[in-house]
């Protein structure tokens, strides 16, 4: 059995519980005062917590892995591993500064002060860009900092930007991304250790599945080559003749990325009747 923290309320929450669900892992989580659970079909115990503390339960032996934000990992400071990055939970975190300063370089911040709920990640950048400044540490609403006198400048985790802009800041640097990753005890015993990889295994065919697409089509015989060629697929096509003499149905995957453009290619060369489905597992 081993013990997974997750965030209990807030952005993480929801994605995380759904990360398990597809990975087949089911556990009741309706009663929102429950801190702990365990899954029915998988050896895992759930903590939920806030994520502030998840780092520090995975240091100190009551949970093994945990699903938190990059930026909570690196300001713990904890010497955790960092297992898989999960794809969810995307944002960056930056300077930010009032819209009228001028500001060419962080160099322009030598002797300011800055308000961060991140003291950890923000002094190690400074240090890297010999930048002496000085640093408030601050929970929550930091963005309000300047515009109270609290600060000079903000550094911050930003999504679409609008927080700054109504606070009458401007992006000025940004320090690094952060997304939610799974993070893990540097030591754990073998069995612990067969179960993550058990885990990390279907994450993979979650996350594999979530970036492609099964894709359907009907084309003329003549036409099958050409198509081929467009979407090879994992090993091969597959062709499934029409109850229509001189027609197959064509089946494959694509990266969800390549979609559009491989949808032109494909009309192109002939191909109708096209269906993209998402997949909900994939194990190559
Ligand atoms: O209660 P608990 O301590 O567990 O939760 P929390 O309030 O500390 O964290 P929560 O749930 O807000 O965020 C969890 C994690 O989500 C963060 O640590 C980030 O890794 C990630 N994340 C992704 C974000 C955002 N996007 C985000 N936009 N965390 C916070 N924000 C906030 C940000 O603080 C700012 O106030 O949203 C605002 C900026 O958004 P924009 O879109 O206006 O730029
Ligand atoms: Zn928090």
């Amino acid at each position: 059995m081993i013990t997974l923290a997750i965030q209990k309320t807030g952005r993480l929450s929801e994605k995380s519980t759904k990360l398990l669900k597809d990975c087949g892992i089911y556990f009741a989580n309706g009663d929102s005062s429950k801190l702990k659970t365990k899954a029915n079909n998988f050896p895992l115990q759930i903590l939920f917590l806030r994520d502030d503390d998840i780092p520090e339960c995975i240091a100190d032996g009551a949970a093994d892995i945990g699903i938190i934000g990059e930026n909570v990992y690196l300001e713990s400071g904890r010497a955790l591993k960092l297992v898989k990055r999960l794809g969810f939970a995307g944002c960056r975190l930056s300077i930010a500064v009032p819209r009228q300063m001028d500001f060419e370089s962080v160099s322009d911040l030598a002797g300011k002060s800055i308000a961060t709920s991140y003291p950890r990640i923000l002094q190690k950048y400074l240090d890297r860009k010999n930048v002496e400044a000085n640093i408030h540490q601050i929970t929550g609403s930091v963005e309000v900092a300047p515009g109270i006198g609290l600060a000079d400048a903000v550094f911050d985790i930003v999504s679409s930007g609008s927080t700054l802009i109504s606070n009458g800041l401007k992006e000025v640097e940004k320090v690094m991304d952060s997304e939610a990753v799974l993070i893990a005890a540097p030591e754990l015993d073998e069995a612990k250790n067969k179960v993550i990889d058990k885990l990390l295994f279907r994450i993979q065919a979650v996350k594999k599945a979530a970036s492609y697409k099964y894709i359907l089509l009907n084309a003329p015989d003549e036409k099958i080559d050409d198509i081929v060629k467009i979407i090879p697929g994992m090993k091969s096509p597959t062709l499934i003749p029409l109850a229509e003499k001189g027609w197959h149905s064509l089946h494959s995957v694509i990266q969800e990325e390549d979609f559009w453009e491989n949808i032109e290619n494909l009309k192109k060369a002939g191909a109708q009747g096209i269906l993209i489905i998402p997949i909900e597992k994939m194990v190559l």
